[in-house]
């Protein structure tokens, strides 16, 4: 069993993961707490951050190590019902094989943990791994099933929880498969012509009580040019998902914003302005730093061929500027785009890719990529395309 990764001292950073927030009374006009559930709630966060925050001091034991360390796809780095999407770098989450639904995140208690001294259902339980949040889907209906992950049958509303990588990912995959009674469970990865790279299953059964905890199952994937992975229950077997770490050996994804000020994101490539772009910085909820936004090389940087506007004596130095574009807390990098060498540039909407290097801290480097959807106008142009 891996020990939780959450210490005591860093907080959750909250962040606003733009437009995809759900109130309460959008899920299907379900209750969702009562004093009970909001009793038990607070008294298993206090109890989990405990026992995490101890194993997490036990097992630093010394300073932070500066390896890159893994992208941590967690429903707990946001607010409870926060739309998961596009929240994480270069990482897009989805239902497969079940309804419509978004992927949300949602609170982890089950009605079907069995009870440890008379392996009898029901106890209401919170069964995340990490603090109290786990992957779900806004369908509406029971809140117990719309964080159910299953391959089928169809018809018991639920799916698997697809997550597909943009760039392919060289990569350790893991996430945490919560049994909530005798489920077997797995993730597979494969590339993008859907060949099955590796698959791993989870056995929970016949042992799905370990100290008034349901057993949980960390299940790991290691493999190349991973365009997709899929998780959840096999069929009749529905289980909670939580913990998606992904630990890149090659490019790293980075969250960018074209025009930041702009949401739309309407490009008159005719402009003869410069081109913002903002690097984000993104830290994982542990407190760890999965991409530093400030570490970036400007002059390594371009957005579909075009690099960065050049200034200086010699045009030794890239345009850009330093600062929290987000409101998050932490600094990101602006770098201002040549337009004029957007060349191809012709569609009405398009992904706009981003790529560059990072700097670490032995001066070696890592390369990163990301995109974003623009809205591409011509007004006013005067050369021909
Ligand atoms: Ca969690
Ligand atoms: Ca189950
Ligand atoms: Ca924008
Ligand atoms: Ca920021």
């Amino acid at each position: 069993m891996t020990p939780p990764e959450f210490g005591p001292t860093v907080s959750i950073s909250i962040k606003d993961a733009g437009e995809s927030r759900f109130a309460l009374g959008e899920l299907g006009g379900v209750p969702v707490s009562n004093e009970r559930t909001k009793a038990v709630r607070v008294a298993a966060a206090i109890s989990t951050w405990l026992v995490v925050g101890f194993l997490a001091v036990f097992a630093m034991g010394g300073p932070a190590s500066a390896q890159q360390p893994p992208l941590e796809v967690e429903p707990d780095a946001f607010p409870e019902f926060t739309v998961l999407t596009n929240a994480f770098p270069g990482v897009t989450l989805s239902n497969q094989g079940g309804p419509e639904a978004t992927v949300i995140s949602l609170d982890g208690f089950s009605q079907f943990v069995f009870d440890a001294t008379t392996i009898k259902p029901p106890v209401i339980d919170n069964i995340a791994t990490t603090p109290t949040l786990v992957f779900g889907r806004d369908q509406g209906g029971p809140l117990d099933n719309a964080k159910q992950w299953s391959e089928g049958p169809v018809g018991t509303g639920q799916g698997l929880l697809r997550a597909d990588f943009y760039p392919p990912a060289d990569a350790v995959l893991t996430i945490d498969l919560l049994c909530d009674d005798d489920d077997i469970g797995f993730v597979k990865a494969f590339d993008e012509f859907n060949t099955l790279l590796e698959s791993q299953f989870g056995d929970c059964r016949g042992d799905n009580v370990t100290a008034g905890r349901p057993k949980f199952a960390c299940v790991t994937i290691a493999a190349t040019d991973i365009a997709y992975a899929l998780a959840g229950g096999i069929i009749g077997e529905g289980l909670f998902l939580d913990r998606l770490h992904v630990d890149y050996s090659d490019t790293l994804p980075v969250l960018i914003n074209i025009k930041p000020k702009d949401d739309q994101n309407r490009v008159n490539i005719c402009d003869k302005k410069t081109l913002p772009v903002a690097i984000l910085t993104f830290a994982n909820p542990s407190g760890s730093i999965f991409f530093d936004a400030t570490d970036v090389d400007p002059l390594s940087v371009s957005l579909e061929g075009a690099g960065v506007k050049r200034v200086g004596k010699d045009g030794e130095k890239a345009l850009h500027q330093i600062k929290d574009v987000n409101k998050d807390g932490l600094k990101d990098m602006v770098v201002q785009i040549v337009r004029e060498d957007l060349v191809g540039v012709v569609g009405d909407t398009e992904d706009m890719t981003l790529m560059g290097q990072r700097v670490n801290n032995d001066t070696t480097r890592t390369a990163f990529v990301g995109k974003d959807a623009v809205d591409i106008t011509q007004f006013m142009c005067l050369r021909s395309l």
